[in-house]
C-alpha cells in the first residue's frame, strides 16, 4: 500500500490565500509576517504583485469563513490560510467569534476540498496573543508550514489536480506539480 506524506519542496507553482482578520492586527500583521517568510523560505513568492499568493483583509475572524469559501470556491488555490486573533479580554463575544471561526473554516475546507488552515490565535490577552505571534514563537511560519504541507498532500492524493478542480471535472495542466486552474490564470494576466 501507499503512504502518502506531504513535502515543502516543488512549491513554483503553488497558489495560495491568506486571508487576514484586521481585528487585533497588532497581531495578526506580524502573523502574517511569519507566514509570508515561511513560504519565501520555502520557494514560494509571497509578492502580492506576483503569481503565488493573493490578500484579503477581512474586518475580523468572524469574516474568515465566509471569504475563505468565496476564495476557495475559485478553484485558483492549492491552499488558503486564514489569520485572526481572538482575545477574551476585550469584548464579551469571544466565544461567539472563535467557535464560529472554527466551525466555518472547517466546514469550508470540508464543503470545498480545498486545504484551509485555522490560523486563528484565541487567547487569554493581548500579552499572550503578541508571544505566540512573535515575541516568543511566531505561530504564522507554522500556519505556513501547514498549507504547504497539504498542498502537496492534497496534489498528491489527487494526482495533478486540486481536489475542487477534481469535484468540478475541470482539465488540469500536465506541466506543472501544482494545478493551475484557467481562472488563475486570467486572474493574474
Ligand atoms: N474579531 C476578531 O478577529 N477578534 C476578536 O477578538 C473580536 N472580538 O473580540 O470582538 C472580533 N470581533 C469582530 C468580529 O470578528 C466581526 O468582524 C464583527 O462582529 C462584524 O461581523
Amino acid at each position: 500500500m501507499t503512504i502518502f506524506e506531504g513535502t515543502f519542496t516543488n512549491t513554483a507553482s503553488a497558489r495560495f490565500a491568506i486571508v487576514i482578520g484586521r481585528f487585533n492586527d497588532l497581531v495578526t500583521e506580524k502573523l502574517l509576517g511569519g507566514c509570508q517568510d515561511c513560504l519565501k523560505r520555502h520557494g514560494v513568492n509571497p509578492d502580492p504583485n506576483g503569481t503565488q499568493v493573493d490578500y484579503i483583509w477581512v474586518p475580523g475572524s468572524f469574516e474568515l469563513p465566509m471569504m475563505s469559501r468565496q476564495m476557495a470556491l475559485t478553484g485558483r488555490y492549492d491552499a488558503i490560510i486564514c489569520l485572526g486573533a481572538v482575545i477574551r479580554g476585550q469584548t464579551a463575544h469571544f466565544d461567539y467569534v472563535a467557535s464560529e471561526a472554527a466551525k466555518g473554516i472547517a466546514a469550508t475546507s470540508f464543503q470545498t476540498g480545498v486545504p484551509v488552515v485555522f490560523g486563528v490565535i484565541t487567547a487569554e490577552n493581548m500579552q499572550q496573543a503578541l508571544e505566540r505571534a512573535g515575541i516568543k514563537s511566531n505561530l504564522g511560519w507554522d500556519y505556513a508550514l501547514n498549507a504547504l504541507e497539504m498542498a502537496s498532500l492534497m496534489q498528491q492524493v489527487n494526482g495533478s489536480q486540486s481536489s475542487y478542480q477534481q469535484t468540478q471535472a475541470l482539465p488540469h495542466s500536465q506541466e506543472n506539480q501544482f494545478p493551475q486552474s484557467q481562472a488563475k490564470q486570467e486572474h493574474h494576466s
